[in-house]
């Protein structure tokens, strides 16, 4: 890796430079994967002219550039190309639905189509002279600066498409507007939405698939069935990804959650660190749903400007209910062991209370690691304080310094060789201070930034979540994919996950380090542990393919 360039990834998508933000629903197409990202051809800050990124993959590993799909250039675009979502056609062919920033600056909903389908790389799109095919107006009450972001249509029993369009009320009021259409080029405000909810702000590229009740295969957009559906919503407010699971009404087109994105105090998110704008597609190949994020950098403009460019997106999750039907499990997906080369193995090995052990025998710096722990004496655990209601509040209140019976233990990534620099992802386990509660004891999971990097100038906040699983029961299971300036890690066998931006100063590279520790009072076994260093994919470095600008 060049040294000039420590923050570069080697398995996470990014353009070859500047700004990248969300990505909009990939898709298959003719064996090929392909993702469309908002991309800033003029450089690494966000711009209003952003275009539609695109690159293709034949393993969502690999990617080659492609030239951007579309870049502003009609009336109903002119003021930038932002986010939309591909929809497949019962004949196979991929349509865009993307919105316009129009020549009076008011967002609006277009549609572009390839120019030759049997290009399976689909080089060329063209936009409809149709456009704009939704737009605000004194009638719909719509405000012109909070229209945007069309998911993938899905079919109803009555052959008509419907589409939703992320929106808010003067008053904070979320709203999903759902408009239905029979050729997919005439389209119609429904009077409902077909979800909305109060005090949420404006919601950003939502997103609305099915997900089976059983096992973990994925499901077409508009299949119906023996599933559930999952709305998820980037609330701009907060900058995250929130999803509610529940019952879509195909007779009164209403979605209506298990719990409210407001009804619980919180809803679950995807992910409780840097994340945001994600979108998922079915991928009909592999039986599977796909997610994947925007993962913006946690450094100053300043900085990216100096690096040349800004954004990630997060590896791709594979994603499915889990079987309580309550929550949703993530977890990589699995063309990420094409890239595993040398691999460390522990089996059953104590990790004594204040002990710190190095993994030897990995690139520190670019790894995929899972360990999974045992917690004997469960009752050593204090009790959660009752104020103690916020995990990231507790992870961030709590460092390594102060101890609790049972943890915090865990994985020290991206350590410099004294100790100066590391990220740490690791558990605490609490007794349950609600009797009413099923399981007697509380999980958290954090990833402290902190101590990531001498360089004071980045934003190096704590995230944290509560695992739902019972420890006296159920292993605790830790996986981590490092790469350079990104920790992307999944609990509890990808029920919670947490991705987090870190700029180390001085473990970089070969002086990167990975520890188990265990800052706890109590020793804690470690069942299993494997560690892989990977080798970098070819994301848009590729100087024979065209070129992305
Ligand atoms: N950014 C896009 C919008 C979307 C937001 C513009 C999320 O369409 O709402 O770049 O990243």
């Amino acid at each position: 890796q060049d040294v000039n360039q420590p923050y570069r990834t080697g398995y996470h998508f990014q353009p070859l430079r500047n700004w990248m933000n969300g990505m909009y629903r990939p898709m298959i197409y003719k064996g090929i994967y392909h993702l469309f990202y908002q991309y800033n051809p003029y450089g690494a800050v966000w711009d209003v002219r952003i275009v539609w990124g695109h690159s293709t993959s034949t393993d969502l590993v690999n990617w080659t550039p492609q030239p951007p799909a579309f870049n502003p250039s009609q009336p109903s675009d002119i003021n930038g190309c932002w986010s939309g979502s591909v929809t497949i056609l019962p004949n196979g062919t991929p349509v865009i639905l993307y919105t316009g920033i129009d020549q009076n600056k008011s967002q609006v909903q277009n549609v572009a189509v390839p120019v030759n389908i049997s290009d399976p790389y689909l080089r060329e799109w063209s936009k409809s002279p149709g456009n704009p095919l939704m737009a605000p107006n004194a009638v719909n009450g719509i405000n012109p600066d909070r229209f945007r972001d069309p998911t993938t249509a899905w079919l109803g029993r009555d052959g008509e498409w419907r589409v939703i369009v992320g929106s808010s009320t003067d008053d904070r009021r979320g709203l999903a507007i759902l408009y239905k259409s029979r050729d997919f080029f005439n389209w119609t405000q429904s009077i409902k939405p077909l979800h909305y909810e109060d005090l949420t702000g404006m919601w950003e590229c939502p997103d609305f698939f099915p997900v089976p009740i059983t096992g973990s295969d994925g499901v077409e957009t508009s299949s119906f069935g023996e599933v559930k559906h999952v709305l998820k919503v980037s609330l701009f407010e907060t900058l995250h990804d929130y999803y509610t699971i529940g019952s879509y009404d195909r007779e009164k087109d209403v979605y209506v959650p298990d719990l409210g994105f407001v009804q619980n105090g919180s809803a679950p998110r995807l992910d409780y660190g840097k994340y945001y704008a994600s979108k998922t597609f079915f991928d009909d190949v592999k039986k599977r749903r796909i997610l994947w994020g925007w993962v913006n950098e946690s450094s100053p403009a300043k900085s990216d400007i100096e690096k040349g460019w800004s954004g990630l997106q997060s590896f791709p999750r594979k994603i499915w209910l889990d079987e309580s039907g309550k929550e949703l499990l993530q977890w990589p997906i699995e063309e990420i062991e094409t890239l595993r080369v040398t691999q460390a193995k522990w089996h059953n090995k104590v990790i004594r209370a204040g002990s710190t052990i190095q993994v030897h025998g990995v690139s520190a710096a670019q790894a995929d690691v899972e360990v999974s722990f045992k917690v004997k004496e469960l009752e050593k655990a204090d009790v959660i304080e009752p104020s103690w209601t916020d995990p990231q509040k507790i992870c961030s209140q709590e460092d390594l310094s102060v101890k609790s019976g049972l943890g915090p233990f865990g994985l020290m990534v991206l350590a410099s060789n004294d100790m100066e620099e590391y990220t740490s992802v690791y558990f605490r386990i609490f007794k349950s201070n609600d009797t009413n509660k099923n399981t007697n004891y509380v999980v958290l999971m954090c990833s402290d930034q902190s101590r990531s990097s001498l360089n004071e100038k980045n934003d190096k906040t704590t995230f944290g979540a509560f695992v739902a699983i019972d420890p006296s029961h159920q292993t605790l299971s830790l996986r981590t994919l490092i790469d350079h300036s990104i920790v992307e890690s999944y609990g509890g066998g990808g029920k919670v996950c947490i991705t987090s931006r870190v700029y180390p100063k001085l473990a970089i590279g070969e002086s990167a380090n990975l520890f188990v520790f265990n800052k706890g009072t109590q020793s804690v076994d470690v069942l299993s542990l494997s560690a892989w260093s990977l080798k970098s994919a070819h994301i848009n470095d590729d100087s024979l393919s065209p070129s992305i600008e």
